[in-house]
């Protein structure tokens, strides 16, 4: 088992996931709502995966040390699952053709397998990822802020959802790279326990209540009454 702290924290983590669970399942189940356009499975697998995640992560499974330090695989591959459907499905509610809903997910998943490669080496290794993940991340917010914006605004139904999940996904993650640079994988200002309990939080905080942003705004993808 990792420390107690960490335990706690991926507990609490694990919990708070399976609330989002309960709610993409409600949005799946609600009559009122389309789902074939909300495409609201995908929004499953977001709290989905990262609860089976965090439930290996408390069992110390797949765990390896890199220069003394605990590195939790689980993490990333969590991260490489889910971040790709975050940030496509918003890019889908912007009514973005695929090629976007693709291309954002792709950055994305780069800047995530970067980051994992980053962890895993020493020295100017671990920077030289540092970097080339950072860059995609700025890709992604690139498309987040310049490209999307252009298909939302025709879209007047989802827009204010667009915006929502635009902004906590947008502002949230820049918490990640700040994060990593003061980990022991980076700087090593905070410690592994340390980071293991601020990242649990803010992957609860970035994944439940954007599930539960997609329920207040359900309407957007409500039901067109049938036509006589
Ligand atoms: C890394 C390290 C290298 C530089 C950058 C990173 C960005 C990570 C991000 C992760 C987001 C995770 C989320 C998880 C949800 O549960 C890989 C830390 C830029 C943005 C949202």
């Amino acid at each position: 088992m990792p420390a107690p702290e960490i335990t706690v924290a991926y507990s609490l983590s694990f919990v708070g996931l399976l609330f989002g669970i309960g709610i993409a399942t409600a949005l799946l189940r609600d009559e009122t709502v389309d789902n074939d356009v909300g495409a609201f499975a995908w929004l499953l697998i977001i709290p989905g995966f990262a609860a089976i995640s965090y439930l290996m992560m408390v069992l110390d499974i797949a765990v390896i040390t890199v220069d003394g330090n605990d590195v939790y695989l689980f993490r990333y591959l969590d991260w490489l699952v889910t971040t790709p459907i975050l940030v496509g499905y918003v890019a889908y509610v912007a009514g973005a053709p695929r090629r976007w809903i693709f291309g954002v997910g792709v950055a994305d998943a780069l800047m995530i397998a970067v980051g994992a490669i980053a962890a895993l080496q020493t020295g100017i290794g671990t920077w030289i990822g540092f970097g080339v993940s950072s860059a995609f991340h700025l890709v992604l917010l690139g498309i987040l802020y310049t490209v999307l914006p252009q298909y939302a605004k025709q879209n007047r139904e989802r827009f204010r959802l667009f915006k929502i999940l635009q902004n906590h996904v947008g502002l949230l993650w820049i918490a990640y790279p700040v994060i990593w640079l003061t980990s022991p994988a980076g700087i090593g200002a905070v410690s592994v326990a340390g980071t293991a309990m601020i990242i649990a939080y803010l992957d609860l905080v970035a994944k439940t209540p954007y599930v539960y942003f997609v329920w207040t705004e359900r309407e957007a993808f409500s039901k067109q009454p049938a036509t006589p």
